[in-house]
């Protein structure tokens, strides 16, 4: 018989949201009368705005017609590009610098194509657990200082440290997977902490791959939306971004990679040329009913659109970071992003995790789930209908 790809038994645990589902399951199958809340996956619950959902509906009927029928589409529309070019990063990429994706999960996945199994992986810990995932799924980090899985630098983000890492622990010739802002801790980095970040991928020749998937959630207007914000990050970063979060588009599935031109290999190759080889390999392209969808959310209608969408769900992080907060559990997060990542000191988070979820019939996510440095904590999801979220407030007074 075939054999079982090794890189799949070195995979710790299985996915972290279907295992909180289960347990959902499980709890709801004992307790059928339970009105459970999820505060749990990060999903989107709103519908789709009017100007956008018109665009995806006009996409579509496009397609039932002779003139405006289409299909395979390579690296995306050119247009939608553009418009992604000139709305989140003033213009400064070229079209052949932007990929449209089926989002940045997906591009999260296969970006790992493109480095080998001699680079290493370092992670925030605690983060969302498809950096780890995917890199021991495809093999990287495997040979990478010969310690195998193990070669994975985690870099702890704590309290302590204000949930920016020790930058002095990221090994050379290593893919820096960084998110901000950050998913599960809420935290956004700065433009000095940014800066040294692109600084230490510079000196340790390494390549940051920037996920940027909440950066619309951002305020605070002195805190950078993308690592290109940043000085030097053409010369080493590539961003993943997505439509998931600010437009509900997390069932529709649209996102994008920016691969700056000047991003090369240790050897000079170019990295761009190997993605857009990628891509065109193993991935043929967005739904092109998706990208109407994106050009849409991108005009001056669609970005009001999603900015209310986006008020709405940082609303809803508002409600609960001050329900944790006046029953006296501390926590960071929800201010520029939507969750909200709650402190029980001691405490392990799996069992916090069943304790809200028996006490209170509300769905969390634990943070051990995250990385080891989660341990201790509990990841609130700020996704979710408005009575929903201050029922589910209500209900957190019984903890
Ligand atoms: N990047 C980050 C940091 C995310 O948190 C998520 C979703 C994605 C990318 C996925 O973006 P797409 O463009 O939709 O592919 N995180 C959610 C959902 C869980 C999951 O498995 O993706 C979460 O609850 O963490």
């Amino acid at each position: 018989m075939v054999q079982r790809n090794p890189c799949i038994a070195n995979i710790k645990a299985g996915y972290l949201f279907p295992e909180i589902a289960k347990r959902r399951r499980e709890y709801a199958a004992a307790n059928p009368d339970a009105k459970i809340i999820s505060l749990g996956v990060g999903n989107t619950t709103e519908p789709i705005p009017p100007h956008i959902n018109e665009a995806l509906v006009e996409g579509a009927r496009r397609l039932g017609t002779v003139e405006g029928y289409s299909g395979y589409q390579d690296e995306g529309l050119l247009e939608l590009r553009e418009k992604i070019s000139q709305v989140f990063y003033g213009g400064k990429f070229k079209a052949n610098e932007i990929f449209i994706s089926d989002g940045a999960k997906c591009d999260i996945g296969r970006l790992q194509l493109l480095f080998g199994e001699e680079t290493g992986v370092a992670v925030q810990d605690p983060s969302y657990p498809v950096y780890v995932d995917g890199s021991v799924l495809i093999g990287a980090a495997w040979k990478h200082n010969g310690k195998g899985y193990d070669g994975i630098d985690y870099l702890p983000c704590t309290l302590e440290n204000d949930f920016f890492p020790d930058l002095s622990l990221v090994s050379e010739n290593t893919l820096i997977y960084f998110c901000s802002p950050n998913n599960p801790t809420g935290a956004v980095s700065t433009k000095e902490q940014l800066t040294a970040l692109v600084k230490t991928a510079i000196r340790k020749k390494s390549v940051i791959i920037f996920d940027a998937a909440y950066s619309e959630y951002i305020r605070d207007p002195s805190l950078p939306k993308s690592i290109f914000d940043i000085e030097g990050a053409r010369e080493c970063a590539i961003e993943v971004n997505s439509f998931s979060k600010p437009a509900g588009f997390t069932g529709i599935r649209l996102g994008w990679s920016v691969v700056p031109m000047e991003l090369k290999y240790e050897s000079g190759e170019s990295v761009n040329a190997d993605w857009n080889r990628v891509c065109s390999t193993i991935f043929n392209g967005a739904s092109n009913i998706a990208q109407a969808g994106g050009i849409a959310a991108l005009d001056d209608e669609g970005r009001k659109e999603t900015r209310s969408l986006t008020d709405f769900y940082l609303g809803n992080a508002k409600l609960i970071r001050d329900a944790l907060q006046g029953l006296g559990i501390s926590c960071t997060g929800g201010d520029n992003s939507p969750y909200i990542w709650s402190h029980f000191p001691g405490r392990d988070s799996w069992e916090v995790f069943s304790e809200i979820l028996e006490k209170c019939q509300v769905v969390t996510t634990p943070g051990a789930g995250f990385g080891p440095a989660g341990e201790g904590f509990v990841r609130f999801s700020a996704f979710g209908h408005r009575q929903d979220v201050e029922e589910a407030c209500r209900r957190l007074g019984k903890l």
